[in-house]
């Protein structure tokens, strides 16, 4: 009896590990979208996503403000309970996917379902052992361009692989440079998808594109596609939802059963009001304390492997950009985000100007809209933000986080965008990016061109950190200077949204005017021939008459260059 018993223990045992290792289904899962009309609703909202609730839900769009879709998951044994419930509040909703399950598998082409291709494909959502391949595949083709560095390793033992694509031989660690990572939220699959896609831009535009050479030359690209790689993997192959890293579980006693949960959002994770701390007047918000919501800011700031790993990156190499993609809704978010009406000094002279000339390139490519302000104020407040770290404490001039496609309207399907719009996402996107590197390279890169005319070329080293590419020497982390934050009532523009929710309109005062930094647009008289006109003015060659012909407007005294 008693073996019989123990038998059956170990069955049990083994069934329950077998139901963990198996993928989780979203059979008749419903995904309910709901625009809170007063605050009511909000607050009915807000107590389903922040408190204890009866029902298991998944929260893609937190409830902020009256007017801002929320977006919500429901399991089928749940549905109609919560359902009921809504429609006896009189919160009107729709029921924007009845199958879950059914949309992430019409998430991959029919192709790839019929015939599983192999190997990497720019137009599929990749294993991250293809995104590498693929990557590494680049590196052997155009070794003089790329240079791969593996910036750390995660809970579960994978590399964290940055590209960098150009930089040539005289350049140094103070260059200019840009910075973009993707997929920090694991199951954001669009946005590791358009990084790769941006990377294929820069290697072979860098033999077709005099221009997007001469930039790259002096301004190069540092690309993380994957930066939450277990996570992302997690989500490929066991449950397609899942957001954070992989933390190993915390348990804890909760009442009469013991609860362990796994994983921290990183984008919680960054020391920027790192869970509300730092700033007693202002309430913890956006980030969750408890280890088992989807927006646990971890036990300290930087306790994961992979926000160390870029925050030890980016203080080593301080880019000139910082550029973080997510999805979905169509958003290009300016800092800062742990607080509504709180913006850097030069948000409204810099960084909100370039996000609107970014976003104006990128509709022209297939009228894709996008909305530009803080986070903050277009959608919830969230602290421990990777770009609002990347502005506030490393003082990044441009830092901007991108929420890619769809859009949360009627018939998106949220995170599952369909493989067929990974191209047309690709375009729009690089051609956006394309507006900030150019600023990039104008604002940034004659100061260096100028400062080394005089000097003798340094070779290029990438030894600060002691990344894989050269020597494994480790340096501390660069001590982080006091920082700026100007919180004034409004920025000093309006805001160019199309959203309908119920915040003051702004006004054209603002308390920036005293802070307002020199960076400023370039101005487009020195457009002529483009960037070669600006070098070659910077290196004095006005004075061939070649130069002067083709350079007529950036060779004028008056051209700032
Ligand atoms: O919540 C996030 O981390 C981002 N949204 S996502 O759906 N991709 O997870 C947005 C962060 C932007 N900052 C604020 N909203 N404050
Ligand atoms: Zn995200």
């Amino acid at each position: 009896m008693r073996l019989a018993l123990g038998l059956l223990a170990v069955l049990a045992a083994a069934a329950a590990s077998q139901a963990t290792d198996k993928q989780h289904s979203y059979r008749n899962f419903k995904l309910i979208r709901i625009n809170p009309e007063n605050d009511a609703t909000l607050a009915y909202l807000k107590s389903l996503y922040e408190e204890e609730s009866p029902y298991t839900l998944d929260f893609w769009q937190p409830p902020s403000h009256v007017g801002g879709v929320v977006d919500l998951t429901v399991a089928p044994s749940d549905a109609s309970s919560l359902i009921r419930d809504l429609s006896a509040r009189g919160i009107h909703y729709i029921v924007a996917i009845h199958d879950l399950q059914k949309a992430i598998e019409s998430e991959r082409s029919v192709a790839s379902w019929a015939h599983p291709p192999k190997g990497f494909g720019y137009e599929r959502y990749n294993s991250l052992d293809e995104i590498y391949n693929e990557l590494k595949r680049l590196k052997r083709e155009r070794p003089s361009l790329i240079t791969l560095i593996d910036i750390g390793q995660t809970h579960e033992n994978r590399t964290m692989l940055v590209v960098k694509i150009g930089g040539g031989q005289n350049l140094d660690e103070d260059a200019p440079s840009i910075w973009m990572d993707a997929g920090i939220h694991a199951r954001e699959w669009i946005a590791p998808a358009t990084a790769m896609f941006i990377v294929r831009e820069l290697v072979e535009g860098y033999e077709t594109d005099p221009k997007l050479q001469a930039m790259l030359d002096h301004v190069p690209f540092y690309i993380l596609p994957v930066m939450n790689p277990d996570g992302y993997e997690h989500s490929r192959t066991m449950d397609r939802m899942w957001r954070k890293n992989r933390r190993p579980a915390e348990c804890h006693n909760k009442e009469w059963h013991t609860v362990c949960c796994r994983g921290v959002d990183l984008n919680r994770n960054f020391d920027w009001y790192w869970a509300g701390n730092d700033a007693p007047h202002i309430s913890a918000s956006g980030s969750s304390s408890d280890t088992c919501h989807d927006t646990y800011h971890g036990p300290a700031a930087f306790s994961e492997p992979e926000s160390i790993a870029v925050r030890d990156f980016l203080e080593a190499y301080p880019p000139k950009a910082f550029i973080s993609l997510h999805s979905y809704s169509q958003m290009w978010l300016i800092p800062f985000g742990h607080r509504r009406r709180s913006y850097p000094p030069d948000y409204s002279s810099a960084l909100r100007p370039l996000a609107i000339k970014a976003t104006k390139a990128l509709e022209a490519v297939h009228g894709t809209k996008y909305q530009v302000g803080t986070g903050a104020d277009l959608m919830y407040e969230a602290s421990g933000g990777s770009h609002d770290w990347a502005k506030g404490a490393l003082k990044v001039p441009f830092s901007y986080l991108i929420e890619l496609r769809p859009r949360n309207t009627l018939f998106g399907n949220g995170f599952l965008l369909p493989e067929r719009e990974i191209i047309p996402v690709g375009n729009e996107t690089w051609a956006a990016i394309r507006v900030v590197a150019d600023e990039v390279f104008s604002q940034f890169a004659q100061p260096f061109l100028r400062g080394k005319a005089g000097k003798k070329p340094e070779p290029l080293t990438l030894h600060k950190l002691g990344h894989r590419v050269t020597s494994t020497e480790q340096t501390t982390a660069a001590s982080r200077s006091e920082t700026t934050v100007v919180e004034t009532e409004e920025p000093a523009t309006v805001p160019t949204t199309t959203t309908t929710r119920t915040t003051p309109t702004p006004k054209t005062t603002t308390t920036e005017a005293a802070t307002v930094e020199p960076a400023t647009l370039s101005t487009v008289s020195c457009e002529d021939y483009g960037s070669y006109c600006r070098l070659w003015k910077v290196f004095n060659l006005c004075d061939r008459r070649a130069v002067q012909k083709l350079c007529a407007l950036t060779c004028n005294p008056q051209c700032r260059v």
